[in-house]
Order: C-alpha cells, then sequence, then structure tokens
C-alpha cells in the first residue's frame, strides 16, 4: 500500500486482504451472509441487535428514555453483535440487516415482525410507534428529522473520515487526518452555531435529533473518548456544543443507555446484554464477573 503522490491507481481496483488497519479483518467489498447464525430471541416485543458504539447507543437512549416516560411497550432485549468478530455477516443478522452493521431492531408486536435497520430510521420508527421524542407539528418535525438527518449525512466524515484516518489507519498521513478535520471542525461549529441560539437541536424541546447527534459529536468533545481527539480539534472552544452535552450526559436514561451493548471501559460501566431494568443494577460486568 502506497499513499504517496506517486502513488497511480492500477485499471481495476481488487481486494488487498491485508490492507493494515484496525478492523481490516471485517472489511469486505461484497455484501451478503458468511454464515449461518440464528439470532437470539428474548421475551420482549423489541429484539436489539446491537454494540455499544455511537451508532448503537443514540438507539439505546432512545430506548432508556421511552421507559422513563413511561412507555411500557418500549421494554426490549439487547445482544451483542461482535462487529470484530464478524456476526454481522451471520444469515441472521443479515435478514435484518442486508447492510451488515448494526444497530438493527425488530419489533414483533406487529402482525408480521417489523425489521428495521439504520440508525436514524430506528429512532424514527420508535419515536412515530410511541408518539415521543418528535414533535407533532409539522415544522417542528421538519427542524428536528433535519438534524437527524443532518448527522446521518455528516458523521461517517467523523467516523469513516477523520476517525478512520487519526486512529484507526496503520500509519498516520497529513492528507486525509488534514481534510477530515478541517470538515469535523466545520460540523462543530455548525452546531456551535445552533446550541448558541437554542437549547435543543430542533428547538427548545429534547428530540431524537439530539439522540443522533449527542453520541458522535458531544462524545467527541469529551476528554477520555472517540479517537481520543478531543485536544486536537480543540473541541474545549465550542462553548455551545458543551453546554448542550453536559446537559445531556446528565440525563439518567443517557446514563443507562450508554452503557448498554459496552464491551470496553470500566467493568461498571459495561452492560453488555439488557433484558430487565433490573440489569443495570445486577448484571454489569462487574458484578458478573465479581460472581464467577
Ligand atoms: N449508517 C449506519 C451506520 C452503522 C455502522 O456503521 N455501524 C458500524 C458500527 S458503529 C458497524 O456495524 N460496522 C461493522 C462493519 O462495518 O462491518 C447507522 O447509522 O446505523
Amino acid at each position: 500500500m502506497a499513499d504517496t503522490p506517486e502513488y497511480v491507481p492500477p485499471k481495476v481496483w481488487t481486494w488487498e486482504r491485508e490492507n493494515g488497519g484496525r478492523f481490516a479483518n471485517i472489511n469486505r467489498p461484497v455484501s451478503g451472509a458468511t454464515h449461518e447464525k440464528t439470532l437470539p430471541r428474548g421475551e420482549h416485543n423489541l429484539q436489539l441487535y446491537s454494540l455499544g458504539t455511537p451508532n448503537g447507543v443514540k438507539v439505546t437512549i432512545m430506548l432508556e428514555e421511552l421507559l422513563a416516560a413511561g412507555h411500557s411497550g418500549a421494554e426490549y432485549d439487547a445482544w451483542i453483535i461482535n462487529i470484530r468478530e464478524g456476526d454481522q455477516f451471520g444469515s441472521g443478522f443479515v435478514a435484518i440487516n442486508p447492510n451488515s452493521k448494526i444497530p438493527a431492531l425488530v419489533d414483533y408486536s406487529t402482525p408480521a415482525p417489523t425489521r428495521v435497520f439504520e440508525s436514524g430510521s430506528i429512532l424514527l420508527y420508535l419515536a412515530d410507534k410511541f408518539g415521543a421524542f418528535v414533535p407533532e407539528d409539522p415544522s417542528e418535525r421538519a427542524e428536528c428529522l433535519s438534524w437527524l438527518f443532518w448527522q446521518m449525512g455528516s458523521a461517517p466524515y467523523l467516523g469513516g473520515g477523520f476517525g478512520h484516518f487519526y486512529a484507526y489507519a496503520p500509519y498516520k498521513m497529513e492528507y486525509p487526518i488534514d481534510r477530515f478535520a478541517m470538515e469535523v471542525k466545520r460540523q462543530l461549529d455548525v452546531l456551535d452555531k445552533r446550541l448558541a441560539e437554542n437549547r435543543y437541536l430542533a428547538g427548545d424541546v429534547y428530540t431524537i435529533a439530539d439522540m443522533a447527534v449527542w453520541p458522535w459529536y458531544g462524545v467527541l468533545t469529551m476528554a477520555d473518548s472517540l479517537y481520543g481527539a478531543a485536544e486536537f480539534l480543540d473541541s474545549q472552544s465550542y462553548k455551545n456544543v458543551l453546554r448542550w452535552r453536559d446537559e445531556i450526559a446528565a440525563r439518567d436514561a443517557v446514563k443507562r443507555g450508554r452503557i448498554v451493548n459496552k464491551t470496553s471501559g470500566p467493568l461498571d460501566q459495561q452492560l453488555r446484554e439488557r433484558h430487565d431494568a433490573s440489569d443495570f443494577e445486577l448484571r454489569t460486568q462487574d458484578k458478573l464477573e465479581a460472581a464467577e
């Protein structure tokens, strides 16, 4: 692999299996299942297959917010899809998400099971299903959805672009880091200006737009999180983002949602599978390991 100005792409690109970088072992240029594997199913109507990454956490925050708001129909089972082990390519998972990426949800409360993939789509599905965290007024709803879709369109520059080259690529390359750092800082500035005049992204009320953006851009500004890039991006200068970040971080449902399906970090901050509200008290990884 070369990243010098001398690199001349071949006429037809071919797959070099060992091109290095974290996650190189799970990346493929084709889609579809690699092996047969049925998905587990728990007792609740909502079955979530996910991992505690920013895209996964959006959905567990939403489910915990719905439960906190009294929507008991939002009880859910959260199962781990270990993307480093290739679980996303199991036949059961591919059947609910042909794109092989977490998160994916199955709702068994509908006449036939409803599969939902793409985190933004899952947030909107749940918001509509429970009539919560998305405004009813058409203009306010449009503002909320604009920010929700802003996140879906913007985060690939942050994750797949900046995060990949800053934290995961086999070696540091100035050109892509420079290009994507500039774009991510521009995005932070977009958010900062919006949040200078509005408490939340959609206006006065907390919505699925905040739940989608916070795990990416809120967590990005935290000293110890997401690519370890807070200082590099001078995230402390985005004062309105920090104010919004802290307000959302203090919500109990966010504290709960953040640790579901998490497989790294302090053991008391990892609830690898979630099947019941009591799991937060009884089944975090520190307690499970102490009981072994
Ligand atoms: N646009 C998708 C992106 C999902 C996504 O990129 N998920 C990552 C983890 S955060 C994944 O499953 N990666 C596994 C892979 O690429 O094979 C969404 O928002 O749901």
